[in-house]
């Protein structure tokens, strides 16, 4: 069992909203030990700015709203589903529905009908809290769900974009979301006199639900606590004084609905007084355009990020060299783009020195951080994942016998495990998931495979399991496979990852087998069938499940005895289809 070279940090059992806005010194001026005045959250396309006193109130009459207008009268323990991209409403949001003592479930802001249905009724959400162009998909869940207009007007909530209400202003009466309930009248009844407590045992109370295939089938919903989520925030802003985020200002692209946007983004800088700019989407000319503008000093990002930084004309139109650190995630990052990158932004840095090209690791199940990379080694250990935060536990076991019993040698690979406080409470409502994927002495199977090497770094080499990670996104192939399967024409099929190395990303790849292969029989007809595969799933799923891998007719999917499906055999396959 290894440890982390770091001692282990103590830990507190309270609400994120009592950890985050805990004043010490009794200043109500004060929050975090941070001044109230202090900016916290900027949007990026206005400027508009919250203070971390306007935020934390904020928040407090939101929660106040939520729980006593007549409307939604929620009470602890109800589930809110958060369906929006990036905005400066989520702080506000978030906060303030743990303030009541709600938990939020978080979806992906591009999820279809279908998408957004399976995870309104699997979460048990109550209230769905919307963006204005989220609306219409919003209405449409209800209506196929047979919710009556009336009623859904009482369990909608819709966020306006430009967050006017920060300035005491109404959100502007638009045809299309009149009728519903604003952000806004939720904030003008009143304030909660303090936060829904959750202390000792009661800290390990579901927070958040966000969505994961584990590994493997569909998605789940991860139950994070906040003991989970007031543990990770403690040991890493204990751990990485280096991440001197007092003085930086970070720029927020990672979407807040994923772990990673939600916790990194919307939480931890909070514990560190660092202000967020947030910007909606990653997009390359104004990523560039904020770093200018906001003086930004690190931004949060995925590897396909830097693949465009490692190229795009718009690094060279703005003056980014305020950028001190870059932190990747949620995907594997090659070591030849990381010295690309380094390389042209050291350049574009007039002379202050190069830029830190970090690497983070974790899972949603993790809440979600085990493993950074520290500053200093950033150039050192390229490619590495970094060390094992303290209060963690981790084994690493030899891949293939399912028990799990053979510990792998140093520098040897080996599924990675791990145990401790931040380690999800299960997956919801789903004890059979739970049971396979945790233990029963509390260790958290990853379904990666790792190495560690002598100095305690850790590397990312392998996935057991089947997940695909477009651009970081989570594509599970179980759904696409039984969506497939609900086409006329496939008998049968299987969905892997391709690698992209121009695009640093996996791409999901189906193979299919034809339901009559006599109609497939010549080139151009199986030409033909691809592209209406590809294009029929398109309509049926959010963009980042696009076939963009390709689709191939088979004539049969290569499976076990017991009818698994043999991944490695067809993602060897693609290789060979690929190379040539
Ligand atoms: O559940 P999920 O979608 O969660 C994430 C979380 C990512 C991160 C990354 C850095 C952080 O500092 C942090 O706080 C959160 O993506 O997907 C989990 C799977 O994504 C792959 C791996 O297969 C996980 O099981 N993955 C995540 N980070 C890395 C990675 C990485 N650095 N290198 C390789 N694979």
């Amino acid at each position: 069992i290894y440890t982390s070279p770091v001692p282990s940090v103590p830990l507190v059992s309270t609400s994120v909203f009592t950890h985050l806005f805990a004043s010490p010194s009794g200043d109500p001026n004060t929050i975090g030990g941070y001044p109230g005045s202090a900016k916290a959250f900027i949007d990026a396309e206005t400027g508009t700015t919250l203070t971390r006193a306007q935020t934390k109130n904020l928040a407090l009459s939101l929660g106040y709203g939520l729980r006593n207008h007549p409307n939604t009268g929620a009470r602890r323990g109800d589930v809110v589903l958060v369906y929006s991209p990036n905005s400066l409403s989520w702080p506000i949001l978030l906060f303030g529905a743990v303030a009541a003592g709600l938990r939020c479930t978080l979806a992906n802001s591009a999820y279809n009908v279908k998408e957004l249905t399976f995870q309104y009724t699997d979460s048990g959400a109550r209230l769905v809290l919307t963006s204005e162009e989220g609306l219409p998909t919003v209405l449409e869940v209800f209506k196929q769900l047979g919710v009556s207009k009336a009623e859904a007007e009482k369990r909608i909530i819709v966020l306006g974009a430009g967050l006017q209400w920060a300035g005491g202003l109404a959100a502007p009466d638009k045809p299309e979301t009149a009728g519903f309930l604003h952000l806004h009248d939720l904030l003008t009844l009143g304030a909660l006199e303090q936060e829904e407590k959750f202390e000792g045992k009661d800290a390990d109370e579901t927070v958040y639900i966000c969505y994961s295939s584990g590994t493997t089938g569909k998605p789940k919903g991860v139950e994070t606590t906040h003991r989970n989520i007031t543990s990770v925030l403690q040991i890493v802003k204990t751990t990485f004084p280096e991440l001197n985020m007092g003085v930086d200002s970070v720029l927020g692209i990672l979407p807040f609905y994923h772990i990673y946007g939600a916790v990194k983004l919307v939480h931890f800088p909070w514990t560190r007084g660092a202000p967020v700019v947030i910007q909606a989407r990653f997009d390359p000319e104004k990523f560039c355009a904020s770093i200018e503008r906001y003086k930004i000093t690190m931004a949060l990002i995925v590897p396909p990020v830097l693949v465009v930084l490692a190229r795009h004309p718009a690094v060279d139109k703005y003056d980014v060299s305020s950028l001190a650190s870059l932190f990747s995630g949620a995907a594997p990052l090659g070591a030849a783009l990381v010295k690309q990158v380094t390389e042209r932004l050291e350049r574009r840095r007039k002379g202050k020195g190069s830029v830190a090209i970090l690497q983070g690791y974790g899972l949603t199940e993790t809440s979600p951080t085990s493993h950074l990379l520290p500053v200093g080694d950033a150039m050192r250990k390229v490619g590495s994942i970094g060390i094992l935060l303290p209060n963690l536990e981790a084994r690493l076991l030899v891949d293939g016998d399912g028990n799990g019993d053979i510990e792998a040698k140093e520098g040897e690979a080996g599924e990675l495990w791990l145990r401790g406080p931040t380690i999800m409470k299960g997956y919801l409502n789903n004890p059979t998931a739970t049971k396979e994927s945790i233990t029963p002495d509390g260790w958290f199977k990853t379904g990666d495979i790792a190495i560690r090497d002598s100095e305690g770094f850790y590397y990312i080499v392998d996935r057991r399991k089947e997940l695909i990670k477009y651009k970081g996104f989570q594509v599970p192939p179980a759904e696409l496979e039984s969506l497939l399967l609900t086409h006329p024409d496939i008998a049968d099929a299987a969905v892997i990852g391709v690698e992209s190395a121009k695009e640093a990303t996996e791409l999901p790849r189906a193979y299919v087998v034809h339901a009559n292969p006599e109609k497939v029989k010549t080139e151009a007809a199986k030409i033909t069938f691809q592209q209406s595969v590809r294009k029929w799933t398109q309509e049926q799923v959010a963009r980042h499940k696009y076939l963009r891998g390709g689709v191939v007719v088979i004539d049969s999917i290569p499976k076990s005895p017991a009818g698994k499906i043999l991944r490695r055999e067809l993602r060897e396959r693609a290789k060979t289809e690929l190379a040539g």
